[in-house]
């Protein structure tokens, strides 16, 4: 089965919102391939009318990592169409078996190339940061998969929030991000706290990482370009119906609403 055709089974478990076995169940998938597949999915999206706007990073964190049995960090792609507003609504039933999580987007204001951000030369100064939430849905069954079939998927990237952006100059700069305290509730009721600290021991080092990635597969970012740096807690399952707010000490809120 060729990458394209891989793609296109993911395309439609996400268009049906029926899940698929993991392609690692029938096929010996490369970290490699997964990333192809995962570029072809996105230019199949891109072609389709769908515009790219960033980069997510997946499993920064212990927690997370743990939560779904895998041990490295993987990229994925957001786009135009994945973005809710914040205080805004989705369906549910448009997703397959969806989880949220609370994380810290920056927003980059100028361009930046893999090279200097994987060097960690990053200009702190040109760098927004918000609070978000972001909503996975795996389109395997079970929500069960393994590095490469995470990857294929674009690591399990359903929709975004993002919250006010604030001017990382104006938190302190890039040392002030480590040590804040995480938490996201469901209709009001706490369902999952942590510290920034969890997203690889500080998540300026996401920033590094997301470089690191970048030039190995190619690839820079626009200005403009956003990057969730990965959840700070487990993943909770989304209820049908429900308010789901994240707030992050000294950055502020974001929150959501979740329809049937
Ligand atoms: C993969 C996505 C992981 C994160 O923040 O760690 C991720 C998954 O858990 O399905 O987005
Ligand atoms: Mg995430």
């Amino acid at each position: 089965m060729s990458i394209d055709e891989l793609a296109a089974r993911i395309a439609s478990a996400t268009a049906e919102s029926v899940p698929i076995p993991q392609l690692s169940s029938q096929i010996d998938l490369s970290l490699d391939d997964a990333y192809r597949i995962q570029a072809a999915g996105i230019a199949a999206r891109v072609a389709a009318g769908e515009r790219v706007i960033g980069a997510k990073l997946g499993f920064t964190s212990r927690e997370k990592a743990r939560q779904m049995g895998v041990d490295d960090v993987i990229l994925g792609t957001l786009t135009d169409r994945m973005a809710v507003p914040d205080g805004g609504v989705f369906r549910r039933a448009e997703l397959i078996h969806p989880r949220i999580e609370p994380e810290i987007a920056f927003r980059f204001r100028t361009a930046q190339s893999a090279r200097v951000l994987s060097e960690g030369d990053a200009d702190a100064t040109d760098i927004d940061v918000a609070v978000a939430l972001e909503v996975i849905d795996s389109r395997f069954a079970d929500f069960r998969f393994d590095l490469a079939d995470v990857v294929a998927d674009n690591t399990s990237a359903a929709r975004f929030v993002l919250g006010a952006w604030m001017p990382l100059a104006a938190l302190g700069g890039a040392s002030a991000l480590g040590l804040r305290a995480v938490r996201m509730e469901i209709d009001g009721t706490v369902v999952a706290a942590g510290s920034t600290d969890a997203i690889l021991g500080d998540p300026w080092r996401a920033v590094r990482s997301v470089g690191e990635k970048l030039a190995a597969l190619g690839g820079d970012l626009d200005a403009g370009a956003v990057l969730l740096a990965g959840a700070a807690t487990e993943a909770v399952p989304l209820p049908p119906a429900g308010v789901v707010t994240a707030a992050i000490a000294g950055i502020g809120r974001v929150s959501v609403e979740v329809t049937p």
